[in-house]
């Protein structure tokens, strides 16, 4: 027998939790104490179909923290090496959070709702404990908790249409990472809830930031008898799309042992920002050593030790790993060391049946620069 997981109370269930179940979920996996659907059918029919048509995923695990009162900008601007000065409302922002050494302690995506109300969506580590802390000790006037809010994606190609049924034609004027609130019928009212374009996949689609467990229910069914010509499902975040899209998992490909510039998240840092953020010292004087790449083993075998190695030495370690169907190859990323690597791009990698060559690249993937065409 497969080991299973204990649920209990600590492994927190969501308004949706029997609705997940329902349809069928084979795998979990427990993010901020919570239960996160990580397989429906299989990692590849679950790809396929996110990537044909739209499913519902319920990712309530993605907590908010939200931070609110006159010193709400100060605190997360402390958090954060990204320049939040010039935000504005009704805007997401997706941050790397860092400590005092530069390291990664979370990336969620911000949200300003207003001039002194920001919510964090955060990934899985206890935020909420940090941002109290430092709000405390600091004496900053905040307000920081983690209100109730499940956050419900609604991801794919055919995501817009269905919202639409739902919502109305108005979801098509919110822009990728816009947000705003959206009244929704009840039985007994009406409920309003913040609606933003975003989602961990790269094909489209919206995040419901459902604050009322009756209503979020009624939302479910509703999304799924109305999308049932669109051959709407249940889904969760799907291993092999976010690989193809170079979406970072915390914990796995990077976290209190990477700092954002060796994990690739250079964009979302201003360096020269005149802003009170407590990492960016450290992350002005940092010379990274390790650095998050993609790789491409041209190989089913199963990967029988993570560690990569050129003529015996390691050069870096997988972080994660999945079977891309499309391109027809496994698909990595992996956490290089320089000193070793240099600028050396091909490395061994050890599987069931022998050493196979993999080939390094940065990351989002290039398919096409890496001469990979998709097979189906
Ligand atoms: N949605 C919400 N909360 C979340 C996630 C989410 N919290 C946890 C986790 N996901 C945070 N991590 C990410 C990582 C990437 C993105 C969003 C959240 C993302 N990135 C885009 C990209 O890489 O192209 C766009 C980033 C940008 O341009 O600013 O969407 O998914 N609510």
């Amino acid at each position: 027998m497969n080991p299973q997981l204990s649920i209990s109370r600590r492994t927190r269930s969501t308004p949706f939790t029997s609705r997940v179940a329902a349809a069928g979920v084979k795998a979990y996996t427990v993010y901020n104490h919570m239960l996160l659907a990580t397989m429906f059918e299989s990692y590849e029919a679950d790809y396929w179909h996110l990537c044909e048509h739209v499913q519902v995923w319920d990712v309530s695990c993605e907590r908010q923290v939200a931070i609110e009162g006159p010193d709400a900008y100060r605190l997360v601007q402390l958090m954060t090496p990204r320049n939040l000065s010039k935000a504005k409302v009704g805007r997401c922002f997706y941050l790397p959070l860092c400590d005092v050494d530069g390291n990664m302690v979370n990336d969620p995506i911000a949200i300003k709702l207003s001039e002194e109300q920001w919510w964090l969506s955060i990934a899985d580590s206890d935020v909420v404990l940090w941002a109290k802390g430092l709000a405390t000790g600091m004496g900053l006037d905040v307000k920081v908790y983690e209100p109730d809010i499940w956050p419900l994606a609604v991801q794919g190609p055919k995501a817009e249409q269905l919202m639409s049924r739902v919502f109305g034609e108005q979801v098509k004027d919110i822009r990728f990472f816009q947000i705003q609130p959206l009244t929704y019928q009840t039985a007994t009212g009406s409920v309003s809830m913040q609606v933003a374009r975003s989602g961990w996949s790269k094909q489209g689609g919206f995040e419901i930031y459902v604050n009322d467990a009756q209503a979020g229910q009624q939302l479910w069914d509703e999304l799924f008898s109305k999308g049932a010509d669109l051959q709407v499902r249940a889904g969760c975040p799907n291993l092999i799309e976010r690989l193809e899209s170079g979406l970072l998992s915390l914990g796995n490909d990077m976290g209190y042992d990477t700092s954002p510039l060796e994990a690739g998240l250079e964009q979302y840092i201003d360096l020269d920002a005149d802003i009170d953020s407590l990492s960016l010292p450290a992350l002005r004087a940092q010379q990274p050593t390790k650095r998050l790449m993609g790789l491409v083993i041209d190989s089913q075998a199963s990967i029988s030790d993570n560690v990569l190695t050129i003529a015996g030495e390691t050069v870096g370690e997988i972080r994660s790993l999945g079977y891309s169907p499309r391109y027809g190859v496994q698909l990595a990323f992996v956490l290089c060391y320089l000193a070793p690597l240099g600028n050396k791009l091909a490395v061994d990698v050890q599987t069931s049946d022998g050493t196979h060559q993999g080939k390094l690249c940065n990351l989002p993937f290039d398919f096409a620069a890496l001469g990979l065409k998709a097979i189906k």
